[in-house]
């Protein structure tokens, strides 16, 4: 199975992290304000964020996680839909007046976290489903964002799946973060590929990077958005968690003891699964107000979108503290160099 060279964590699981590290890297701009919170959303809403995004024909495109509720009064309604939204530069954004996909029923109680691909002349959204038996990842392609055919839904526990933005050898490829209990110790969970015919059937899966593999991470790892491919290799992105028993209240529940932060990396462009460089710190680290004390999980950053622009900016889109979306931007040889040189 493939592994980075040489690069493995510290830390056992859930042993306290070297905080030194957790500094968003120098290449990394954000955006001052988030670029949608639930003030933009026409319908009901309090959290609005892991959202897709997509750049096709000069027109920004991004599907997002909707928590129905009331912001101010840290209220939630247990219901989850997705939103559409279209900009014309990728930082304001019209929502769209009604939700564009939900699903609930006797055994799905709701979808989320959509990442979105062009793909053979139609979209691909890629997102979690919560079941009455476990936690699934699904996958629909539309060619409106309006009506929705689903080609697959995992069997649990898996989720975080995201498209690559063209076939690999001739097959549609994923990655993925399945959650094994039996084998690790708690969320001690990791990234996988698979790879498909016809985005129905999926096999040949196989281990890309396990969370003892992320130098600032203590527990688990997943993918973020749909890779970019550059001459050097697929650049992924992906967040890293580490867990910290001493944590206590940081948002609105009891406690919340997890800091999510993103990492990146280079992906084989023949073989996906096979890890060319990684940064060894993390890319992007919750700092200021919107990461680390606003929000309903604050130090939570969550990537689902990434995309290049003609200018070699490449724009990614994390949610700050599970509330509002949040855009940072780098230069994609910033984001390679990264990856494949050593960083002191
Ligand atoms: C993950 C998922 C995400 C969420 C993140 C941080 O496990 O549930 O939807 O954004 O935790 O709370």
């Amino acid at each position: 199975m493939a592994q980075p060279t040489g690069m493995f964590s510290p830390y056992k699981p859930n042993e306290t992290v070297d905080d030194s590290i957790f500094k968003t890297a120098d290449c990394i701009t954000r955006h001052p304000e988030p670029v949608l919170s639930y003030k933009d959303v026409p319908y009901r809403s309090a959290l609005t964020f892991n959202a897709g995004v997509l750049k096709l024909n000069g027109k920004y495109i991004m599907i997002f996680r909707n928590d129905v509720g009331d912001f101010e009064a840290q209220k939630l309604d247990g219901v989850t839909n997705l939103g559409l939204a279209f900009s014309d530069d990728g930082i304001k954004w019209n929502v769209e007046p009604e939700p564009c996909f939900a699903l609930k029923d006797d055994e799905i109680m709701r979808v989320y976290d959509p990442r979105i691909t062009y793909i053979d002349g139609e979209y691909c959204m890629c997102f979690a489903v919560d079941t009455r038996h476990g936690v699934c990842g699904g996958m629909a392609v539309s060619k409106d964002l309006k009506n929705f055919e689903i080609k697959s839904i995992s069997a649990p526990e898996n989720r975080n799946m995201v498209l690559f933005p063209e076939k690999v050898n001739g097959n549609y490829v994923r990655l993925e973060r399945p959650m094994p209990v039996y084998s690790r110790d708690g969320d001690y969970f990791d990234i996988w590929l698979s790879e498909s015919p016809d985005l129905v059937y999926w096999g040949k899966s196989r281990l890309v990077m396990g969370a003892e593999n992320v130098p600032f991470c203590n527990t688990k790892i997943g993918p973020g958005a749909p890779p970019i491919k550059t001459d050097k290799g697929w650049l992924t992105i992906f967040h890293a968690v580490d867990f910290d028993a001493s944590r206590g209240k940081n948002g609105w529940e009891k406690a919340w003891r997890k800091r999510y932060t993103i990492g990146v990396c280079l992906l084989d462009l023949n073989d996906p699964s096979k890890v060319i460089g990684m940064s060894k710190k993390p890319l992007i680290v919750p700092e200021g107000y919107l990461e680390t004390e606003f929000g309903y999980r604050c130090n939570a950053l969550f990537p689902c979108g990434m995309l290049l622009e003609e200018d070699g900016t490449v724009k990614i889109y994390y949610s700050a503290s599970d509330a509002v979306v949040r855009l940072a931007t780098a230069k994609v040889d910033d984001l390679i160099a990264l990856c494949t040189e050593p960083r002191v």
